[in-house]
């Protein structure tokens, strides 16, 4: 019988280091073949999928919905979803993960990178606009980042590297018996 479905969920701030770590893993993912892999990344999906929205609480709630809805219809037919979006909020979070667990695995990933950290590489120079108040409601200046407290996984990218910490996220899918 062939494995189930499973989505992984990266969340952390901007700049973390999510969308890098997603790439990663999802390159072992499909060197491993089997199952398709599909990579729904942050900006990638507010370009193509969540195009009106801002990042008031709703937008970001609406965001993350659509995000978790896709994810759990690749899911349920035994893809392999790997999300990568800020996703701040806690509840918002939980609701995606009953969304997904209906159907396979959840399996959330915090990108722990410290905000000290991602505002002293501000590769994009967004944490020196938000600083200026040019950018406005931003993530872990003017804006909430509530720490997931009981994610299956927590990485670190300020003294590990990206293929170390998608080699963690395989590792734990493989104790999950998911791979
Ligand atoms: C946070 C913002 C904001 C504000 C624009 N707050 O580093 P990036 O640029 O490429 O990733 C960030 C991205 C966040 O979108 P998400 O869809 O992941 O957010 S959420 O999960 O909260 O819906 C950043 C950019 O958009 N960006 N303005 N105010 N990030």
């Amino acid at each position: 019988r062939s494995k189930q479905g499973f989505t992984v969920f990266f969340t952390g701030l901007s700049g973390s280091g999510k969308s890098t770590i997603a790439n990663a893993l999802m390159v072992k993912l499909m060197e491993m073949g089997g199952r398709p892999v599909t990579l729904l990344d942050g900006d990638v999906v507010r370009k193509n999928l969540s195009s009106e929205l801002g990042f008031s609480k709703e937008h970001r709630d609406l965001n993350i919905r659509r995000i978790g809805y896709v994810a759990s219809e690749i899911t349920k037919n035994g893809g392999i979803a790997i999300c990568a979006p800020i996703a701040p909020y806690t509840t918002t979070r939980r609701l995606v993960r009953e969304d997904i667990e209906a159907f396979g695995a959840f399996v959330e990933v915090h990108v722990a990178t410290t905000l000290e950290e991602c505002e002293r590489r501000d590769r994009k120079g967004l944490y020196a606009l938000a600083r200026a108040g040019k950018i406005k409601e931003f993530t872990g200046i003017s804006d909430p980042y509530e720490m997931p407290t009981k994610p299956e996984l927590s990485v670190e990218t300020e003294n590990v590297e990206v293929d170390n910490c998608a080699h963690q996220v395989l590792l734990k899918l493989e104790s999950m018996g998911l791979i």
